[in-house]
């Protein structure tokens, strides 16, 4: 069995920099509110879960950030005002493009007496400029908010600080929670302080059942936002029943469903209505196309569509 929220919340200490991530927060979302600007959180990468309070070894997950940094992108490219929380040092929005030598690929050196410039290759230019001005435009707008975590419960403290935020959007407010969060957790009580030691023998490690946040978050802190939930599954015969059964059970609105392995060429959208399946080409794959491109202008849709309903603009 889980434990409560509230539980979960009174054992958990926030993270040291809350006061001011909350602050941030606040003007983001109160500028663009008084702006009539849509507001979407996109959440992105895995949390950690932590083997020590002075932490060497933590528990992790594959997730890369590759869906939340690109979906980020395309939800600004439509006017949306973003909130941006990632795991520390997973991929972000622009600078995803030029990840690890393919930034210092595209640079070259030249010197000539005294005066050493770099450049960008000129093949390189066509590829930089348009995430360049992009970038640009998104920060000089003040369009893009980014608020970083590493461990699950930082996660759930600043979740719930955007949501008290994003309550005052109304229908005008979207949660894509596409991080990959865990499920288990271990209580701060039962972590040594200090570095395991080996000498101890093997730890016996005991995982806790992290509460269903998407619960109290549907129904009590943003009841009229457009709530997006992921599900990633493994096996392919559970996927669409269990993003079915979290959208009966939580009551939002979409279930997005991806395959571990094919999850960059293949979702599944699940509503209500429908499964409406989202499928790269192969010619797509190869030349580099986001699938996240069609399923954000899909999302973007279907919120308008809910605003519509709701009587806002
Ligand atoms: O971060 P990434 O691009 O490597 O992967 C994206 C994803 C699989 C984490 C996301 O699409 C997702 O399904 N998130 C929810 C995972 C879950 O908890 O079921």
């Amino acid at each position: 069995m889980s434990g409560s929220w509230e539980e979960f919340f009174a054992t958990h200490l926030p993270p040291t920099d809350f006061e001011d991530n909350r602050s941030l927060l606040k003007e983001f979302c109160e500028r663009h509110d008084r702006q009539g600007h849509k507001i979407v959180l996109v959440t992105s990468g895995g949390t950690t879960v932590p083997l020590e309070h002075n932490t060497v070894r933590f528990v992790d997950n594959f997730s890369a950030g590759k869906r939340g940094a690109a979906s980020a992108e395309y939800f600004l490219e439509q006017g949306y005002a973003v909130i941006f929380m990632h795991r520390q040092k997973s991929l972000e929005p622009f600078t995803r493009h030029f990840n690890g030598p393919k930034l210092l690929d595209m640079l070259e050196i030249q010197e000539q007496a005294n005066n050493t410039t770099i450049r960008v290759k000129q093949d390189s230019v066509f590829a930089l400029a348009p995430v360049l001005s992009r970038y640009q435009a998104a920060h000089a707008a003040g369009a893009i908010l980014h608020i970083a975590f590493t461990t699950v419960s930082e996660y759930f403290w600043l979740l719930r600080a955007a949501c008290e935020v994003l309550a005052k959007s109304g229908p005008r407010a979207l949660l894509y929670l596409a991080a990959a969060v865990s499920d288990f957790y271990i209580p701060k009580d039962s972590i040594p302080t200090h570095k395991m030691q080996s000498e101890s023998g093997a730890p016996v490690i005991h995982l806790h059942l992290v509460p269903k946040m998407l619960a109290p978050l549907v129904n009590l802190w943003v009841p009229n936002a457009f709530v997006i939930s992921f599900k990633l599954e493994t096996d392919e015969n559970l996927l669409i029943p269990k993003a079915r059964a979290a959208l009966e059970k939580y009551k939002h609105k979409v279930v997005i469903a991806n395959m571990l392995q094919t999850r960059h060429q293949r979702v599944v959208v699940v509503t209500k209505e429908a499964n409406q399946e989202i499928v790269l080409t192969r010619e797509e794959v190869h030349a580099g196309v986001d699938i996240e491109a069609p399923i954000v202008e899909e999302i973007i849709r279907l919120h308008g569509a809910h605003v519509t309903s709701r009587g806002a603009r």
